[in-house]
């Protein structure tokens, strides 16, 4: 009894405080990354919409399953246009001067709404993983909608996929993580 009247005043009080509050599920707001910035430790930052990503070395594939962390299925991509993030990295050029420096640089994919996950520059040039790291910006023959759009990025050879599918992708950071 107490508990019912506790929630009821908070869901009214919640309301209340809805104008500042509230906000549209992910998908309904305007999440759209409309270009990818590549910053940190390159010797040539770049930007890149759609139109530059097109004019890299093409990345194109067929199916790609992508998974949540608990194995359920999301979706499944049935072919997919982009560029592997390594060859995005290569045209900014890491800045690693030293024989060992590249050896310290994580590479992190953010997106519009806070997201985001890290690779290590031994994950991208040195094992087979790095072949799969493709960002993309067409999925089964269609540019990307609301839903993941105009840029994304998968690691399509993760044992599941979900959690390194970043969509709306709008950065790509090269950190040093160790002196
Ligand atoms: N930008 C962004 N990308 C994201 C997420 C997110 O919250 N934001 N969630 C991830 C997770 S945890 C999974 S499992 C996959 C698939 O999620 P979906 O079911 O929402 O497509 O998207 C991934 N990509
Ligand atoms: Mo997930």
């Amino acid at each position: 009894m107490f508990k019912k009247i506790f929630a009821a005043c908070t869901a009214a009080s919640l309301l209340a405080a809805a104008p500042a509050a509230w906000s549209a599920p992910a998908a309904a707001r305007d999440n759209m990354s409309h270009a990818l910035a590549v910053t940190g430790m390159v010797e040539t930052p770049l930007t890149l919409k759609v139109a530059d990503l097109r004019q890299l070395p093409p990345a194109n594939g067929g199916e790609i399953a992508v998974t949540r962390h608990n194995g359920d299925k999301a979706e499944t991509i049935t072919s997919y246009r982009g560029v592997r993030l390594r060859d995005i990295l290569d045209k900014a050029v890491l800045d690693a001067p030293g024989h060992n420096d590249v050896k310290k640089l994580a590479i992190i994919a953010t997106a519009t709404d806070g997201y985001a996950v890290v690779f290590s520059w031994g994950e991208l040039y040195n094992a087979p993983a790095g072949e799969g790291v493709i960002v993309y910006y067409e999925k089964n023959g269609k540019a990307l909608d609301d839903n993941d759009g105009e840029i994304a990025l998968i690691s399509a050879k993760d044992i599941r996929t979900g959690p390194r599918h970043v969509k709306w992708l709008n950065g790509i950071e090269v950190r040093k993580l160790v002196e």
